[in-house]
């Protein structure tokens, strides 16, 4: 089969996933189809066999505005008008089917179709309530021709069954129509859940739970696409290792807890000032973080370093142990890059170098390789 009319017969859009929406286009979509082969089917048969030409009419009259429709769906993807427009087309075309022919040779069975039609495209609750004005409509206008209309054999007998079996059906597929969209609603539901799920779980993954910094596993992860960055942006990169002063002996004299809170005030003073968008702050041992900045402005890397630096020996964290100074300090080793290199463990050897002087040269300081 060409793939067009294969494309036109079995509805075969593409959509992105397998949501509730894209069942109701397939669904519309296959409806508006029939009923324009059918009316195309029939407006021939009217005109030239029975000669019925106020059918014909109703026929080209659908069918003109059933092609519409069909154009506004899979040129336009506006699912709602298509589906406004054939509804209202059928709601009129039915009763004026009605109004006309009286039932004659089986027409009324076409007006079984509508509660199904409109429950797809409007949803099934306004497809019901837009159901039961139909209905109204035309139990009435059958009503006046009983004992008249097809020759007296539309009796009370023909009328009851016709409007009971019109019930039946409205009720079935209110029951399907309306069951589907609220097990959609908990599928849907369900997804989300889900969804928030995985996001918390990717959080979790590659945030340090005491500091709420990012960890390691988020490090290796970023950095390549924070040099990337910098590179195809022609931006400074900079790498720092930060690692707390006398810390072991910080928690032997003030115990863990207060260590707990030290580490927690150290990050804090991290996020503050690398608060940019494209700084990233980690947590990534016992008493040892890191960041990344990118800028335009060199300087600004060497602001934010001493910036860092300085903060931390104000939070006046005291340290009976520390034989240097009164209060908690740090090390940094700072590594700028120069362009030429780019593997991740290079940049953090030659970083952690850095510090590893800061450290020999006696701590607290900050030390540029
Ligand atoms: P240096 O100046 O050379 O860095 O000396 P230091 O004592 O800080 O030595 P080091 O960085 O090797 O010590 C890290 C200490 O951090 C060891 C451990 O007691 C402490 N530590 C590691 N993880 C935690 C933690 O989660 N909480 C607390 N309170 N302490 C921790
Ligand atoms: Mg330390």
């Amino acid at each position: 089969m060409q793939p067009k009319l294969k494309e036109l017969i079995f509805a075969s859009f593409s959509f992105e996933e397998h949501s509730p929406l894209y069942i109701k286009v397939l669904m519309l979509n296959a409806l508006i189809f029939i009923a324009v082969v059918i009316n195309t089917i029939f407006f021939l048969i009217n005109v030239f066999f029975s000669h019925n030409y106020s059918l014909a009419a109703i026929n080209f009259f659908i069918l003109s505005a059933m092609l519409y429709s069909l154009y506004l769906l899979r040129k336009k993807n506006d699912h709602f008008l298509a589906g406004y427009i054939g509804t209202a087309i059928l709601f009129i075309a039915f009763i004026t089917i009605v109004i006309t022919q009286h039932g004659e040779k089986y027409t009324f069975i076409w007006t079984y179709f509508f509660a199904p039609f409109a429950m797809i495209t409007l949803n099934a609750k306004r497809g019901l309530l837009v159901g039961i004005l139909f209905l109204t409509i035309i139990f009435t206008l059958a009503c006046t021709g009983i004992g008249t209309w097809q020759n007296g054999q539309w009796d009370i007998a023909s009328y009851s069954r016709f409007t009971l079996s019109h019930f039946v059906m409205l009720y079935v597929m209110y029951a399907i129509f309306n069951g589907y969209e609220q097990a959609n609603k908990k599928i849907e539901r369900m997804r989300q859940n889900e969804k928030s799920q995985l996001r918390l779980f990717e959080k979790l993954s590659i945030t340090d739970p005491l500091t709420g910094l990012y960890n390691r596993r988020f490090l290796k992860e970023i950095f390549p696409k924070q040099l990337y960055s910098a590179r195809r942006n022609k931006k400074y990169f900079a790498f720092f290792l930060l690692d707390i002063d006398f810390f072991k002996t910080y928690n032997d004299t003030h115990g863990h807890q207060q260590g707990d809170e030290v580490l927690i005030k150290v990050s804090q003073v991290l996020k503050e000032v690398c608060s940019d968008d494209e700084d990233y702050t980690f947590r990534i041992g016992g008493d040892e973080f890191a960041g990344i900045i990118l800028t335009n402005e060199k300087q600004e890397i060497d602001a934010k370093i001493e910036q860092l630096h300085a903060k931390i020996e104000a939070l006046q964290i005291e340290n009976k142990a520390s034989p240097i100074t009164p209060f908690m300090t740090v090390s940094i080793g700072v590594h700028v890059l120069d362009h030429t290199e780019y593997d991740y463990k290079e940049i953090f050897r030659v970083t952690d170098t850095a510090l590893y002087k800061a450290k020999g040269e006696g701590r607290n300081r900050i030390v540029f390789l």
